[in-house]
């Protein structure tokens, strides 16, 4: 048995409380290396006649990635604390596996077994309940509609006139999203994430001139929270972009320390270098990427972080927005983020705080500062098997099971699942525009568990490459918009919401087929309600067989016919089909 690949650590995505009474307990060992693994665990305190009073379970595993399987168990303990270890066995050998090292037999020691130490409700991680049932519509603002030429900028075009280019302007306005709120409703979506709003100098407005005025072009604070208002009315979310990392080249404070330099009572608001600041020919100063017009923010400083949290509470408070999107969250520092965290909850306590983190997000996630992360390792792996076909389904599988091991159950439950954004092509563009690939992309993802959310005009078959191509401006020529795509996905999104087992509620579980190359079957499952999908990523007919489709009838959920298969669970597969088996 290679011992040395087993990792357990109590905390984090390996023990985590996932509610006020229950624990997950969650170990990793070498791909079908260990055949089964029993969890010790009892109370600290529960000794008889001086011996540590334990009980066992047997581990569930819940699936595996390329190099590893993951084992899982779930206990309620009476007093909130536990004490346990694991027995892991395969056909050679037997052993127990402790904090302290590996044991032929249990040890005596109690100092021995891993220990979570007593389980606070204020240490739970908490996220806001209604996100579970959230699914989200991506805006950039200046390219979804033109609803008052009002508020124009210079030299803005025509409407969809021209390709999108970092420095054009098309006028896209609060009015304008006003204007179509119907049809956002009646896509079924209810909850809109806007990249910023706030008065910058870019088309992208990332580049921050004040933090608490509305960029004129958009409309003013009155029109804003006329759209708020009237989302709210039809339970529609409102989530803002706050850029906290950096701010803009025309933000006050970095023009007074250009002017004033070492006098600048802002000289500290900025990681500054050396005197004099410039701009060219490259910056003395800490910036995004290596954008000299995007001076990092010293959000250590006092003043910067106080201005910043005046900026995050007002505008829940005085607008009433339902959740921040935190640009560059990794490079903001994490006492600032708790500081954020703290303000926002008191503000609003169910606001909705998702960084924009690309990895492996954890240190954010452990309850003090997000409730969430845009889940780009999600994003990565559903676009390379759907939509560029460059990873075979057991693939998927595997990178998929590993993305959900990455995370607490209870993080991945309100995880924000995005297929593309504005830093992305369309998955339309990287499906090389095949449309059955789009469809198989969004079953997966609007049937997955966490938040959903789809990037303007994906759903009327928009395509567009790298930022700026994925910036197009919003097609509303009904003869241009794929109305076909468009009702495929209000049918998803209202299997969603109808059907438990379908959204948030269902608990994930991949399926064993003999096809591993190009066929995806998964199962959902919640309170009495199972459904089982069979995704087939390929342009032929095949034939896969679903052991576990035999011996039940169903209900196919997109054809409403009642189907039953044979013993082995043998099924056609007609090209890019996708089936949703309800059983009855
Ligand atoms: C644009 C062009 C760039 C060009 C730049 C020059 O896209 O190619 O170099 O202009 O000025 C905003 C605008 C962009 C603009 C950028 C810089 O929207 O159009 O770039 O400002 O001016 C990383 C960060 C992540 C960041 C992406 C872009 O981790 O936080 O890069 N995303 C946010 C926003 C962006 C925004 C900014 C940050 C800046 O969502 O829209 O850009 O406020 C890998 C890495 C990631 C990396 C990702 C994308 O996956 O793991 O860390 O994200 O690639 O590059």
């Amino acid at each position: 048995m290679n011992k040395e690949a087993i990792y357990h650590r109590p905390k984090n995505n390996f023990t985590y409380a996932y509610d006020k009474k229950t624990l997950h307990i969650r170990i990793q060992t070498k791909k079908e290396d260990v055949n089964s693994i029993s969890l010790i665990y009892g109370d600290p305190y529960d000794w008889k006649e001086e011996k540590w009073s334990y009980q066992t379970i047997s581990m569930v595993k819940t699936g595996s990635s390329d190099s590893h399987d993951f084992w899982f168990a779930s206990i309620k303990p009476t007093y909130r604390r536990l004490r346990y270890g694991f027995i892991c066995m395969n056909s050679e050998e037997t052993f127990v596996y402790t904090e302290r090292g590996i044991y032929q037999k249990i040890p005596t020691d109690i100092g021995c077994f891993y220990c979570f130490p007593y389980l606070h409700e204020n240490d739970v991680f908490q996220a806001p309940v209604w996100v579970k049932d959230t699914v989200w519509y991506q805006i950039f603002p200046e390219r979804f509609a033109n609803g008052d030429s009002s508020t124009n900028p210079k030299k803005t075009l025509p409407w969809g006139s021209a390709a999108p280019t970092p420095t054009n302007f098309f006028g896209g306005d609060f009015q304008g999203v006003i204007d179509h709120l119907d049809y956002l409703e009646e896509l079924g979506i209810n909850g809109i994430y806007f990249t910023p709003i706030f008065k910058a100098h870019s088309n992208h407005k990332y580049d921050t001139i004040d933090y608490m005025e509305i960029d004129p072009q958009f409309g003013d604070k009155e029109t804003f929270r006329e759209l708020v208002q009237k989302c709210h009315i039809r339970g529609i979310r409102v989530m803002l972009d706050a850029v906290f990392n950096h701010s803009g080249y025309y933000f006050q404070p970095f023009q007074d320390v250009l002017e004033n330099q070492e006098s600048s009572p802002y000289k500290d608001w900025f990681h500054l270098w050396n005197f004099p600041v410039v701009t060219d020919p490259k910056p003395n100063y800490d910036t995004f990427s290596f954008v000299s017009s995007m001076p990092k923010l010293n959000t250590t400083h006092p003043d910067v972080k106080q201005y910043l949290l005046d900026v995050a509470r007002y505008w829940i408070e005085e607008f009433d927005i339902d959740g921040w999107r935190l640009d560059v969250a990794n490079e903001v520092d994490h006492a600032f983020w708790r500081d954020f965290r703290n303000v926002v909850k008191a503000s609003k306590p169910d606001a909705y705080i998702l960084g924009e983190i690309w990895h492996d997000s954890m240190p954010w996630l452990q309850g003090d500062q997000f409730d969430a992360v845009m889940n780009y390792p999600f994003t990565n792996d559903v676009v390379n098997f759907f939509a560029k076909q460059e990873i075979t389904g057991q693939t998927f599988k595997n990178n998929l099971t590993n993305v959900l091991h990455m995370y607490p159950t209870n993080v991945n439950e309100v995880a924000f699942n995005l297929l593309d954004s504005h830093d992305t092509p369309r998955i339309l563009t990287l499906a090389n525009e095949n449309k059955e690939r789009v469809k198989l992309l969004y079953l997966f993802q609007l049937s997955f568990i966490g938040t959903p959310c789809i990037y303007y005009g994906d759903e009327i078959g928009m395509t567009g490459d790298q930022d700026p191509g994925c910036r197009e401006c919003m097609v509303w020529e009904p003869e241009k918009q794929d109305r076909v795509l468009f009702s495929f996905l209000q049918q998803l999104i209202h299997f969603r919401k109808t059907l438990p087992a379908f959204g948030n509620k269902g608990g994930f579980r991949f399926i064993d087929t003999t096809d591993n190359q190009n066929v995806i079957a998964y199962e959902k499952s919640t309170d009495g309600q199972k459904l089982i999908f069979v995704l087939h990523n390929h342009h032929k007919n095949a034939k896969a067989i679903i052991g576990e489709l035999s011996n039940n009838k169903y209900k196919e959920l997109f054809t409403g016919q009642t189907v039953s298969f044979d013993k082995e669970g043998t099924i056609e597969l007609t090209p890019y089909s996708y089936q949703c088996f309800l059983i009855e």
